[in-house]
């Protein structure tokens, strides 16, 4: 119910002007095979299970793809191979998202980003990132997971800052971003751990030159729930 909440709120936000501009710019222009769909063209909350131990992190809405179909990774090349490679490992009902409405569901995992509205060249500025912090925040806030995939630099920094404001002891320096790098922070007043998992991003650009294979991410999943068990 907070999740449904947070989610009904954070689909009005109209904080970053350019992106706001982008987001409608996007569904006012489809390519060739979505033309004449309804686009959602709003900010993108957080899916899957509100209990989850395991969030993914990525980066934005893609113009077509989540800011087309109003869920997270669903609608583009990014999702399907997330999706799958999460139900190859169980953790979700299905290997495609392809609308809000295909029934997929995902277990002890929820998909969530740092940047809520679509881009422009899926590049955020800082200040759109510290702009959109607090939905991240909140979400973090009330999932309580216990670890974070985290799909690329953008969303791992983005991350750490919001986990450095809520009260995490993040080191300094910051741990870099890598594929396969582990970190395990501590809360500086509650007895929690929250262990973050760098991951490349599921882009065509790393699907496609092989930077990221289903392997690779497959490890990576199966370790956070290593972790969480
Ligand atoms: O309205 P709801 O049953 O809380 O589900 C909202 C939304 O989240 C629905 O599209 C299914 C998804 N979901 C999930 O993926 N995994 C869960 O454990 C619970 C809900
Ligand atoms: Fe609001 Fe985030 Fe969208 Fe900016 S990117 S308008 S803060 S939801």
């Amino acid at each position: 119910p907070d999740l449904d909440a947070l989610a009904a709120v954070c689909t009005t936000c109209r904080a970053c002007p350019r992106l706001v501009a982008w987001r409608e710019a996007s569904a006012a222009d489809p390519p060739a095979r979505y033309r004449g769909q309804t686009y959602w063209a709003r900010p993108v909350p957080g899916f899957g299970d509100p209990d989850a131990r395991v969030v993914v992190v990525g980066l934005a809405p893609a113009a077509h793809g989540a800011n087309r179909t109003g869920r997270m990774f669903t609608g583009d090349r990014s999702g399907d191979f997330l999706f799958a490679a999460m139900h190859r490992v169980g953790m979700a009902s299905q290997p495609t998202s392809t609308s809000a409405d295909d029934g997929l569901t995902l277990h002890d995992v929820r998909v969530t980003a740092p940047v809520r509205c679509a881009p422009p060249a899926n590049a955020p500025t800082p200040a759109e990132r510290r702009t959109c912090g607090p939905w991240l925040a909140r979400e973090i806030e009330l999932v309580a997971p216990r670890v974070a995939v985290v799909l690329g630099g953008f969303g791992w920094q983005a991350l750490l800052t919001t986990l450095a404001e809520q009260g995490w002891a993040v080191p300094r320096p910051r741990p870099a971003f890598g594929h396969g790098v582990e970190v395990t922070l501590r809360h500086t007043t509650q007895a929690r751990e929250l262990t973050l998992l760098g991951c490349y991003h599921v882009s065509q650009q790393n699907t496609f030159t092989g930077r990221l294979t289903p392997a690779m991410l497959d490890a990576v999943l199966r370790r956070a729930r290593d972790v969480v068990r």
